[in-house]
């Protein structure tokens, strides 16, 4: 494949609201953020994405934008951000924004105009359409729940919402709209952000005629209608379009948020001769099968396994990955593995050995790198995301306060939310045994060593359940990765003879694997020292 410049980076993503607030007003800002530069830097992230810092009415927190050209006045502005910009790029590092153009804010001047005037031209930048019979166009299910069709006061007219009701989704069948956001995707690349997570990529090409959606696709895929606008027939050109129009001319990196997209899509969407994105977000390893974010379960990390190894050996040569766990939509992975304190920090540590060590590009969230963990949230009263306020109602009429409450619970939004513990980091920066450390010391080799960027992976065991083991290889380099996915000691299955230990979540490895350990090794050829049973202790724990 050929190299680009964003495959050997560590990308790190920073939700603006709660990382640090500098101002002392409760929320997190872009001051805040550029002092944290050089924290962030010494971890070793080159690539920041920023979560939304537009002009919202925070409805979904940003991602329901207003002004696309603003910055939203509790976050700074314009000059804070063009400092931010300045300050990253002084010390090497990449600003990548969040794009999110499947829909705006119902306060954007577009959808005002429209509203104001239903014949003008603006009203064909979303979709208006008359209601049946006083009743919706369609049976599609919003996402925040309720119907995805909200009726225009005064009027028969009905306008399309994937998400909230102050999100109007726009027409990208209309060729001003698409002009007027290539031309804002250029005005920011002018600017010289260094490319885009793109939202919900994959909704934009919706159904012509927006047709009915068959009920029992809806049940088995979780909201009826998602047939007639996820992954629709003009996705693949628009994508192009946007490529061609904006992305290519600063050689801007993209990656596209595009849930339920498995394997087959994502190899169309980001193939390297396809020219459309240049990664995706695919969702598929952040529940096991036959669980919904909202359940309160335990995840199981044999599906993990099972899912890189798909993905690994799969995916192909001419596609890239993005490897990730976290995000501000998802609870914090270490509490879906095991709750138990014992546990947090060895699972943490696996974890990140499993993103730094496997092929592509690493996403972590803010305050992954110190472990954290789910909020200890006990009342609907706590809780202020709308998609779990919204779908709280929604639960509480079919299965009542108290299953409702733990469905939400278990899956809020608000988990990954709260505000980014720098106490924690003080006193995780003071003790080497860490998991900061561990996330450091990861970064580092994966910098030193091409191998862990490029080398070929070569996944091992197969058969073993709980255990996942991999080498990583690259003309004379080689390294080898093994795993133990459970909470229960094990075997440790022989070791590859030539390999030496470069770190490990525990400071000894004997014969017997600990819970959820994790050991990295090299191989070293005059290394006959580091045969079976002899390893010494690696750095760190
Ligand atoms: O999320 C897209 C999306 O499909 C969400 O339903 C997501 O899957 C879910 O919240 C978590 O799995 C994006 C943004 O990341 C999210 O914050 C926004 O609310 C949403 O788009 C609308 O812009
Ligand atoms: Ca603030």
């Amino acid at each position: 494949m050929m190299k680009k410049w964003w495959h050997d980076k560590v990308a790190y993503q920073i939700y603006p609201k709660s990382f640090l607030d500098s101002n002392e007003d409760g929320i997190g800002d872009l001051r805040g953020i550029i002092g944290k530069l050089d924290y962030l830097k010494e971890l070793g992230v080159d690539i920041i994405w920023l979560s939304p810092v537009y002009q919202s009415p925070f409805v979904d927190q940003g991602y329901d934008i207003s002004d696309y050209y603003a910055i939203a006045p509790e976050f700074g502005t314009m000059e804070d951000f063009d400092e931010l910009l300045a300050e990253a790029k002084k010390r090497g590092m990449y600003i990548i924004m969040d794009l999110v153009i499947n829909h705006c804010s119902d306060k954007h001047e577009w959808f005002q105009k429209a509203l104001a005037d239903p014949e003008g031209k603006y009203a064909d930048y979303f979709y208006f359409r008359k209601g049946k019979d006083g009743k919706a166009p369609s049976n599609y299910r919003s996402y925040f729940g309720g119907s995805t069709w909200e009726p225009v006061p005064g009027t028969d007219q009905y306008y399309l919402h994937m998400f909230a009701k102050e999100q109007p989704d726009l027409n990208w069948e209309n060729p001003e709209l698409k002009r007027e956001l290539f031309d804002m995707v250029n005005w920011w690349l002018e600017k010289g952000v260094d490319g885009f997570r793109l939202d919900v990529i994959n909704y934009i090409s919706k159904e012509e005629g927006l047709p009915y959606g068959n009920e029992s696709v809806g049940k088995m895929m979780g909201y009826v209608g998602i047939e007639h606008y996820f992954y629709g027939s003009h996705l693949h050109d628009y994508l192009r379009e946007l490529r061609c129009k904006a992305f290519d001319t600063t050689d801007a990196f993209s990656v596209g948020e595009t849930p339920g997209v498995g394997m087959q899509m994502a190899r169309l969407l980001t193939g390297e001769d396809r020219h459309e994105l240049d990664m995706i977000f695919s969702f598929d390893h952040l529940e096991t099968p036959g669980h919904t974010r909202f359940d309160d379960y335990r995840y199981d990390l044999n599906y993990l396994k099972q899912y890189y190894t798909e993905w690994m050996e799969g995916y192909g040569s001419g596609c890239w990955m993005s490897l990730f766990f976290e995000n501000h939509d998802n609870p914090r992975m270490i509490s879906k593995i095991n709750e138990d304190p014992e546990y947090r920090f060895a699972i943490g540590k696996l974890l990140g050995m499993i993103q730094f060590t496997l092929r592509g590009t690493p996403f972590i969230y803010q305050g992954q790198e110190l472990g954290a963990i789910n909020g200890s949230f006990t009342d609907i009263s706590q809780i202020q995301d709308v998609e779990s306020r919204n779908l709280y109602e929604e639960f509480c009429r079919t299965i009542g306060e108290e299953e409702a409450l733990r469905r939400i619970l278990a899956g809020t939004r608000d988990h990954a939310r709260l505000m980014m513990d720098w106490q924690e980091v003080c006193r995780q920066k003071n003790d080497r045994e860490s998991i900061y450390y561990f996330y450091k010391k990861l970064i580092a080799l994966r910098k030193k060593y091409p191998a862990l960027v490029y080398g070929e992976v070569r996944i091992v065991h197969k058969e073993k359940k709980n255990f996942f083991a991999w080498f990583r290889e690259l003309g004379n380099e080689a390294f080898y990765v093994e795993c133990n996915l459970s909470e229960k000691q094990r075997k440790r299955p022989p070791r590859p003879e030539g390999f030496c230990p470069l770190l490990s979540n525990y400071s000894r490895i004997g014969s017997r694997m600990q819970p959820y350990e994790a050991c990295l090794y090299r191989f070293k050829k005059e290394a006959a020292v580091c045969g079976e049973g002899s390893a010494k202790a690696p750095e760190g724990r």
